[in-house]
């Protein structure tokens, strides 16, 4: 993966947000906070780093969350767009017959880039041919023709060249390749700094070649500095696009990719590594998605939703039972929550607090067998609303239609009324303790006890 350090801590951020139970204020600062040493510490600019993060603040606290999601995912959407928006507009080079010119400094990547580039084409299915046009060293004719050795690609130059021949070269080799490749892409030298006979070099290979793409190369682990580079060839050749390269080796890539968006350079393709393979084209919403790892949050927050749903039902149960109110509803949403839980008499452990009462609740209760709870759990699914609102009514032919109804004797739906009664028993005798609501309330995070359950 790419960007290593940035991607790991803006990943453990989110995964903060997917597992907080509540989004407020701290929560989002301290978000913000994380998010802007992370940038930094990519080297993204401070000034775009801030914007970025007081974007993400405002959005956060002003913004209503979409339609069915949930304050995290809206959260998490807001993070994940601001950063793809701070890299721009991306752009893809087409996959049809053309002319790419690489051009940029000295020791950026240009030539394992020319490679890179012929097997990325050749593999969908565009033959591709290699020019030499760095003149300047006479390394360069020999690395670029074991690269198209490797790659099994045309190549076209001159060993002997002088330092004035890089045009006369490009228009023989693109006459040449032109016949019998798809794609011809050239490799020109590089230079320390961009002086003028570097631009005048440039523009007369332009000259001869009329390149469709004229691509920058550029070595990501400058950092911030890949911006002003970006600017200054926009400014002297006009590039349509730039490559990032050596984005594995560096922490600084995020200030490198983040620089080189805000001059409007549409970034390409990136460099991953030594390797002709690694090579990987460059869609911001994509390679935010990656950095970020959104399918791991997505499954976070599934998970927190879950807890949170399990939570909230847990809360509304307990709080109507505190308000005497226990149904045969109640019985069996507190069965439901339970169901993966293992042995039935845990039921009372999800009367939040109450936990350590069990001692005082009757024997017979906790003596329920999971199969007798899930009969239970079959006799009310044969309830109507009503009947499980008003379990005392359960009598005669309507209990004898419930048996029916569910395949069991009418002694099963006795045992489950008694259940019931049982239950509601035991919970009268806890709210006649008013210490023990107390607790219960604290621990629901409910407040202070509501007037009708005072003293
Ligand atoms: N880790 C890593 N190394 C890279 C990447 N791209 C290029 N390199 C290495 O960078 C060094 C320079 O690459 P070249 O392709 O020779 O660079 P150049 O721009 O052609 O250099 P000059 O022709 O001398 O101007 C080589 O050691 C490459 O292996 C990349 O994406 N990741
Ligand atoms: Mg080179």
């Amino acid at each position: 993966m790419v960007l290593d350090s940035l991607s790991e801590n803006l990943r453990d951020t989110l995964a903060k947000v997917a597992n907080a139970n509540r989004v407020d204020e701290d929560l989002i600062e301290e978000i913000v906070r994380e998010i802007q040493r992370a940038l930094l510490q990519a080297d993204v600019n401070v000034k775009l780093a801030l914007q970025m993060t007081r974007s993400i603040k405002e959005r956060a606290l002003e913004e209503e969350p979409a339609a069915g999601a949930s304050p995290r995912e809206h959260v998490i959407r807001i993070v994940h767009d601001e950063l793809v928006q701070v890299l721009g507009e991306s752009r893809e080079i087409e996959l049809k017959p053309q002319t790419i010119m690489l051009v940029g400094l000295y020791g950026q990547g240009k030539t394992t880039t020319a490679g890179k580039l012929a097997q990325y084409f050749q593999q969908r299915g565009l033959q591709v041919g290699l020019v030499a046009a760095d003149v300047h060293r006479p390394a360069a004719y020999d690395q670029l023709q074991q690269i198209s050795d490797q790659v099994d690609a045309p190549f076209y130059g001159d060993k002997e060249a002088g330092d004035d021949d890089a045009a006369k070269i490009v228009d023989e080799g693109l006459a040449e390749l032109r016949d019998r490749t798809d794609i011809q892409i050239v490799d020109t030298s590089g230079r320390h700094s961009l002086e003028d006979d570097l631009i005048q070099e440039m523009e007369d290979v332009f000259e001869v070649a009329d390149p469709d793409e004229k691509i920058l190369v550029i070595d990501a682990t400058v950092g911030q500095q890949a911006g002003p580079q970006a600017e200054a060839f926009n400014d002297a050749v006009d590039v349509s696009g730039v490559i990032l390269t050596k984005i594995d080796g560096s922490a600084k890539g995020g200030g490198a990719l983040s620089a080189v968006s805000e001059t409007g350079a549409p970034i390409v393709f990136v460099g991953t590594g030594e390797d002709l393979a690694d090579i990987e084209t460059f869609d911001a919403e994509r390679f935010i998605s990656r950095l970020l790892g959104m399918g791991d949050i997505q499954t976070l927050l599934e998970k927190a939703q879950h807890a949170v749903e399990d939570e909230d039902k847990a809360e509304e149960t307990a709080e109507k039972i505190l308000e005497g109110d226990f149904t045969l509803h109640e019985l069996k949403d507190q069965m439901e929550m339970l169901s993966n839980m293992g042995p039935m008499n845990k039921i009372v452990d999800m009367i939040p607090g109450i936990g350590g009462m069990k001692q005082n609740l009757p024997k017979d209760q906790m003596a329920q067998s999971e199969e007798q709870m899930e009969q239970f759990q079959i006799i009310m699914d044969s309830m109507t609303d009503w009947e499980m609102s008003n379990p005392d009514e359960i009598k005669g032919s309507r209990l004898r239609r419930i048996a029916t109804g569910s395949g069991c004797e009418p002694e099963d739906v006795k045992e489950l009324l008694k259940y019931y009664e049982m239950s509601q028993r035991a919970i009268e005798g806890l709210s006649g303790d008013r210490g023990m609501q107390k607790r219960l309330m604290q621990q629901l995070d409910m407040g202070d006890l509501p007037d009708e359950l005072g003293p």
